[in-house]
């Protein structure tokens, strides 16, 4: 048995699953996750010595890979002088500053710890703005565990066939509106007929969490006129965009304009970080300055700020989002070529440094199409990537996340393993998929 077994197995006598989050635990795929031991750069190991090239990276925050010499070196000299105060500090304020210049629409924001924390938060302000309670979300999207976002939900939800959440109550989710992701005429449909009922509309501008799946211009375009002509509030949930595309939100290069935007991620540098924010207007509701309740003993907590602050400085670089264009475009169109060659159909929805393999030949464009995919082809296919040493996230629903440290060198290697992977994955379609074990 490996170390990562064993660990394995004595966490599951301990945690839910094994594991502080679902989608870690392998179920979808099989087998047992490795347990990492460390991180540099685009690689990682495990307890076992096994090293992989990391696609994952922790879900989209190391956009700079692991360890950054400087993001590592400011949080060390932040946490020297004290890891918490439950008080404000400079830091705070300087994270504070670089995001509001970075998404002007964010006149004013609060720090939480989570992307769930963040969109909670929004989801009560809109509420607490608006005097309604119904919601808007989309089919597959996925906004963090609050009770009211996990409704058709994408991520752990749709990889464990769990889109709506026990628990949550009926009351609630029955305030929470759904509607197909891109399709511009059900959002007409649906304003006209209860438009004045509902607080709010969230979506990811670029979905991520049904696997990546880039909107149509019309629908969100759509959806800005509908929710402003019906005094709907507009919350873009940019904690897996933001900063991934470009110097700021996915927002700005689709001529976006929310009210609310989500943050999370990428503004952490790899620790724990959320932000919600808009127009001064609406967040004068939120306490002190108004009546809608939201806190956190831990938020704004300085060497989480700092981390932030790190990280941001450093994607100033210029010309290092058109990089990560670069590298993500030499990986798909590799992948494109090598299933093309094996007679394997894959679609590959991708932005930037974010996308999904999807196993299907139709396009991918909402939920509906995304749940086509193989997920027996992914499974396999994520299995032998391991074996070859490359790091996915394990579900077909998540989305692979390159860093500036994929280098051409690294690229070129990963599309050599993959290339074995998919070689293997084809043997194992002619075979007729023989049941490989767990
Ligand atoms: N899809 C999740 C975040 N966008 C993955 C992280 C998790 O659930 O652990």
């Amino acid at each position: 048995m490996s170390r990562s077994e064993e660990l394995f197995r004595k966490s599951r006598q301990i945690f839910p699953g094994g594991v502080s989050s679902p989608v870690r635990a392998f179920k979808a795929v099989g087998g047992s996750p490795p347990f990492i031991d460390r991180g540099e750069g685009c690689r990682i190991w495990d307890v076992d010595q096994n090293e992989y090239i990391d696609f994952v990276l922790s879900y989209g925050p190391h956009i700079l890979g692991h360890n950054d010499p400087n993001v590592l070196q400011f949080i060390c000299d932040t946490a020297k002088k004290g890891i918490s105060f439950g008080a404000p500090t400079e830091v705070e304020l300087q994270l504070g500053e670089m995001v509001r210049s970075a998404f002007p629409l964010m006149e004013r924001l609060r720090f939480v710890n989570s992307g769930t924390e963040a969109t909670m938060s929004a989801i009560r302000v809109s509420r607490a703005h608006t005097g309604r309670t119904r919601i808007l979300k989309f089919e597959g999207g996925y906004h963090g565990h609050a009770d009211s976002l996990l409704v058709k939900s994408g991520s752990g939800g749709a990889t464990f066939g769990v889109p709506d959440s026990a628990g949550v109550p009926e009351v609630l989710a029955r305030e929470t509106l759904t509607l197909p992701y891109n399709n511009p005429q059900a959002l007409r449909d649906l304003f006209q007929r209860e438009g004045d009922t509902i607080a709010c509309a969230i979506v990811e501008p670029v979905a991520g969490n049904m696997g990546v799946i880039v909107p149509d211009d019309e629908f969100l375009r759509e959806l800005r006129t509908q929710t402003e002509h019906h005094g709907t509030i507009l919350i873009a949930d940019e904690v897996m965009t933001g900063f991934r595309q470009t110097y700021g939100g996915v927002q700005i290069l689709l001529a976006f304009e929310p009210d609310i935007t989500t943050l999370g991620k990428i503004i952490g540098g790899g620790l724990p970080v959320g932000a919600y924010g808009g127009s001064a207007d609406i967040m004068k509701n939120v306490s002190p300055d108004g009546p809608m309740y939201q806190a956190g003993t831990l938020s704004g907590n300085p060497v989480a700020m700092a981390a932030g602050v790190a990280t941001l400085q450093r994607l100033k670089t210029p010309a290092l989002y058109s990089l990560l264009e670069e590298k993500g475009r030499m990986l798909a169109d590799g992948l494109h070529a090598i299933s093309r060659s094996l007679g394997i159909p894959i679609r590959i929805n991708r932005m930037g440094s974010m996308m999904t393999v999807f196993f299907t030949s139709e396009p991918v464009k909402d939920w509906q199409s995304a749940s086509k995919s193989d997920t027996e082809i992914f499974r396999k296919f994520f299995k032998e990537c391991l074996l070859e040493g490359i790091y996915l996230p394990p579900s077909q629903f998540e989305a692979f996340f390159l860093s500036t440290r994929h280098d051409d060198g690294v690229i070129k290697e990963s599309l050599e393993k993959f290339h074995r992977a998919l070689y293997r994955t084809r043997e194992w379609l002619d075979q007729g998929r023989p049941e490989t074990g767990n």
